[in-house]
């Protein structure tokens, strides 16, 4: 029984759940006595159990169902609307009856099942017609016949099909026969369409997509000049690719060839976008059929595509060591109609879909700047291959950010090229889904399918999709099934791996010849239009080819627009003025950290406020918490924006931060620092969704665009931030030289060694050391809160971006000694890139130090291991010892650092002591630059030696006890060896 019970709660999980409960009851009155129910519903039940193939197939579902069928409580507006909820058959009965009053009630039962019958059909087409659509240009795919799409199910016989049924208005129409009912759905649902947008709960969306789409006159329409601009497109992306085959035979250059329709799509995205308001098109996407889209959609020219395949950039100059050519990005204005529309492609690495959230930054970045309140006018497309959309996690990581107010954009439009192939595997290894679409589900988002040789068809999902995003502003995939006209890349053969998919590919007409074909035999243009057409196209492509040799291009598209004041600034000194005023501080401070009247602060809090104050009104004892929010305030105070991110951030990992407070009634929320001034710039202080790689991505995104906004992005812990390496990697530290695109983003990542065991002590320095050269990036690692003050300002006052990687404290946020004064953050101070000890231990109490010339030894150390090592000289009297601190770690501060040890003529040991392993750590990066300054400064001894962790495959041990004695150990060692 439940397997017919399954079958009718699917059927009938349009109606609302008091329906479904009436349904159930009948059913269940049915099973026990068939005799009890009513006539109708004993036939409809008859007509459903009879099927038992139906059934069965119900109980162990196709493989991506889950287990168990639920009754869904969804309401189906267009039920919800015309029928009443409670009684679905008496409703139709009563409206059937007020049409016909002089019918017998034999007509009327018989018409109201009819009705029912007809709309639980139209229900099932709508959720299950796509599997039944025609999808694959190729033809390989084994259609799974959907039986609930058969008339049959619902107790239709062929003598049916000429019967008028009562439809009030469903597909928007009152009345109409069975046979039109199923030429409509099979035109709407089984055609070279297939929709997936059933699984959507919001009713104003669903209902939105069925009027659009469903009806007696939504045939897909093109005019004669759309129908011919569609094929002009078409020309141009075949001719492209053609032309490259013949010209750099076996190069790669990862073709369209196969899903050409791509092109017109883009067009209609940019052009009907460019009518609903969209002023820039964000593009993100793979290699495949990337040069077509340069040259075809964001019109890059030809000549410079030609050079670049010779193997030259045919740039003057510039210092980058550049990328491969179908990695690079560009952009460009377009015009459709008068609407003006700027269309960019953004840079991208091998790494599929590492790309998508950076140009979903950039999105947000440009909203900002247009005060694009709505997301209107910045309209992201993210292009996917369909083994990556399916396999790579950050795809998912996308959609989860793509609803929340920190990181959402408005919507994504998402194409999949779908040539049903990845590389050399297939889809049943490269997903356990039917469609590569399916974690697009996960927000929702509807689906179209479409079969990549209907042009008209794509054309006309790309336009659905744009009126979908600019009216919801939501996600919405397009998944065009295609086909890869060649092996992976030019030179691969694919018949080793596909032999029977590649001998139907070689036969395959192309989409261009089809849809030439077509409009010849419809009189819309003639053989010899077609034929001229395009041979223009190869006249144009021929000149540009001669063109291409002689180009030389000077311009480097690098600094320009909102960059424009800035440079790409190599072996400069990096201090610059960063100080503030007393008073601005004082002023700032106190704004900084006031809770306003009324609002009912937490205690604690409260309490922390008022020590911040006590900080100002003293000018002492500054901690790392007060340092930031003045560094931050006071860059909005100057218009600045400030966009700080992280799991947790708000509050801050290690409570110390509160840079949002709670009403204690109320629950709202305030930022101080969002209250400073009218003329203040934008401050987002932002807890993040559980992402490393999502997030990162798309604070990068979001610093390439915006140079005037400070943008941080913090890592609970920083080990956490390895989930975020190929971020790192592949476009932080590498982008600028290979993409000529700076960056200004700080990562800040908790580091230290506290004994919290392998997984929260480090943040893996030699990982960022290691990626250091050319000044691609900054590395610092501080140790007082000024210097952390200065560091950030520094960063939006210069003018030039460099990424900073910045290992921030744990202890340290309240380490009694880790505090700074009121004078270290005014004017007559500054980032220091190196530390010695500073006469102030003396207000500790400590042990005076001996003259610079008496000192014997030199301990050299980064971060937070100097206060133990303070405490341990301390200890062991040591007086003759000296410490230096190494602040910034690259661009390593050679000077400045031979500065500080020049002062110690007389030393004869020069310790490195760092907390980590030997292998992890500063010291594989350290040791040369400090062994190069002594032997500059002709140091008494050369050699630096090394105290500190053993090598080891864990970064630290899991034991508190074994971690302190480590810990002393080192630190004795470091003074005493
Ligand atoms: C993260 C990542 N892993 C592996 C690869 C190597 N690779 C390049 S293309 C490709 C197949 C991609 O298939 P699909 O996404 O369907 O795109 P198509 O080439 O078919 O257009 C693979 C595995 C890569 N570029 N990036
Ligand atoms: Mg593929």
């Amino acid at each position: 029984m439940s397997a017919y019970k399954n079958k009718i709660f699917q059927t009938t999980s349009f109606l609302s759940k008091s329906n479904s409960s009436y349904i159930e009851e009948m059913y269940e009155k049915f099973c026990n006595s068939p005799d009890d129910v009513p006539d109708s519903w004993r036939q409809y039940f008859d007509g459903i159990t009879d099927n038992h193939d139906i059934a069965k197939k119900e109980i162990s579902g196709v493989s991506w169902a889950p287990k168990k069928m639920k009754l869904s409580s969804d309401i189906d507006p267009d039920v919800y609307e015309k029928f009443i909820p409670q009684n679905l058959t008496y409703s139709v009965e009563q409206k059937i009856k007020k049409e016909n009053p002089t019918s017998s009630t034999l007509d009327i039962e018989s018409s109201t099942k009819d009705s029912v019958r007809a709309i639980m059909m139209i229900r099932a087409y709508r959720i299950r017609g796509h599997l039944n659509a025609d999808l694959d240009p190729l033809q390989l795919i084994q259609k799974e016949y959907a039986s609930e799409l058969d008339p049959k199910t619902y107790g239709f016989s062929e003598d049916d099909f000429n019967k008028k049924i009562f439809l009030d208005e469903v597909l928007g129409l009152k009345y109409a026969t069975l046979k039109e009912i199923l030429e409509i759905l099979n035109r709407t649902y089984c055609s070279n369409i297939g929709f997936e947008f059933m699984h959507m709960t919001d009713p104003n969306e669903k209902s939105w997509i069925q009027s659009r789409i469903e009806g007696k006159d939504k045939e897909i329409h093109f005019t004669e000049r759309g129908k011919k601009a569609i094929l002009n497109r078409l020309i141009e992306a075949e001719g492209f690719e053609k032309y490259l085959a013949k010209k750099y035979v076996g190069t790669k250059r990862f073709g369209l060839d196969g899903c050409e329709s791509l092109i017109p799509a883009m067009e209609q995205i940019i052009k009907r976008g460019g009518a609903l308001g969209c002023k820039e098109v964000k593009i993100g996407m793979p290699h495949r059929g990337r040069l077509n889209i340069l040259t075809n959609v964001i019109q890059k020219p030809l000549k410079k595509i030609f050079k670049e395949f010779a193997g030259d950039p045919g740039i003057a100059s510039g210092g980058v060591s550049g990328d491969v050519k179908y990695h690079l990005g560009a952009s460009a204005n377009r015009e459709f109609d008068g609407n003006l529309v700027h269309v960019s492609l953004t840079a991208n690495p091998s790494h599929l879909e590492a790309v998508n959230p950076v140009v979903l930054g950039q999105t947000r970045a440009k909203q900002d700047y247009h005060k694009d309140k709505e997301r209107n006018k910045v309209i992201p497309i993210l292009l996917h291959g369909d083994a990556a959309f399916a396999g790579q996690g950050i795809v998912a990581e996308c959609f989860a950010m793509s609803g929340l107010t920190g990181h959402n954009i408005g919507g994504t439009i998402h194409i999949i090229v779908n040539n049903q192939i990845g590389f050399t595997t297939q889809p049943e290894f490269s997903r356990s889904s039917p469609y590569p679409s399916e974690v697009a589900k996960m927000v929702q988002a509807p689906i179209f399918h479409v079969n990549g040789d209907d042009p008209e068809a794509v054309t006309y999902c790309a336009k659905v999709a744009t009126e979908f995003r600019q009216e919801f502003k939501r996600d919405v995939v397009i998944d065009i099934f295609c086909y890869r006209k060649f092996g992976h890349n030019e030179g691969d053969e694919p018949s080793f791996t596909q032999p029977i998919m590649y001998k139907k590919i070689k036969d395959q007409v192309s989409t261009l010849e089809k849809y030439g074909k077509k409009l010849i035999k419809e009189g819309t243009l003639t053989e010899q239009d077609f034929e001229e057409q395009k041979k223009d196209y190869q006249k144009k492509l021929d000149e540009e080819f001669e063109a291409s040799k002689n180009y030389k291009s000077n311009e480097y598209d690098w600094f320009t627009g909102v960059w424009s004041k800035f440079t790409s600034e190599l072996g400069q000194d990096r201090r610059g003025v960063t100080g503030i005023d007393i008073e601005k501080i004082k002023s700032l401070g106190r704004k900084l950290n006031s809770i306003p009247t009324n609002f009912k602060a937490h205690k604690t809090i409260s309490r922390i406020f008022e020590n911040r104050i006590k900080m100002l009104d003293t000018g002492k004892d500054f901690d790392w918490a007060m340092a930031e929010t003045l560094a931050l305030g006071s860059i909005s105070d100057e218009g600045y924006g400030v966009r700080l991110v992280g799991q947790d951030s708000v509050r801050g990992t290690f409570s110390h931060r509160h840079a949002g407070i709670n009403d204690q009634v109320t629950g709202q929320r305030y930022f101080p620092i969002q209250n400073l001034s009218a003329n203040q710039g934008k401050v987002e202080i932002i807890d993040s969704l559980l992402s490393e790689m999502g997030v990162l991505g798309f604070e990068y995104g979001y610093s390439l665009t915006d140079p005037d906004t400070l943008v941080l992005w913090e890592a609970q812990f920083g080990d956490f931030a390895n989930g975020a390496q190929v971020i790192f990697d592949q476009f932080i530290s590498s982008g600028e030289k290979k993409w000529t695109r700076a960056s200004g983003l700080v990562l800040l990542l908790p580091h230290g060694y506290e004994g919290q065991g392998p997984e929260h002590s480090s943040a893996r320095i030699e990982r960022y050391l290691q990626a250091c050269a050319q000044e691609n990036i900054q590395v610092v690692n501080c140790t007082t809160p000024a210097n952390y003050f200065h560091a950030l300002r520094r960063q939006i006052h210069r003018p030039f971006r460099k990424p900073l990687v910045i290992f921030t404290p744990k202890s340290l946020l309240r380490h009694k000694r880790c505090i700074s004064e009121i004078e270290d953050f005014t004017k007559d101070n500054s980032f220091h890139r190196v530390l010695s000890d500073k006469a102030e231990y003396k207000k500790y109490n400590m042990i005076p130090l001996e003259k610079d010339e008496k000192i014997e030894r030199v301990i050299l150390c980064s971060g937070k291991i100097y206060y133990d090592i303070v405490d341990a000289r301390e200890k062991l009297k040591a007086n003759k010892v000296q410490i230096v601190r190494i602040e910034q770690l690259y661009p390593f501060p050679a000077k400045t650092l031979a500065r500080h040890l020049s002062r110690f003529s007389n030393a004869k040991k020069f310790v490195w002591c760092q907390e980590e392993p030997q292998n992890m750590g500063c010291w594989n990066h350290v040791e040369r630059y400090i062994a190069r300054t002594l032997d500059y400064l002709k140091a008494k001894s050369k050699k630096v030696i090394y105290t500190g962790r053993s090598p080891s495959a864990s970064p630290a041990t899991g034991y508190l006890k074994k971690h302190l004695a480590q810990q002393q150990e080192i630190v004795t060692k470091a003074i005493t060896i």
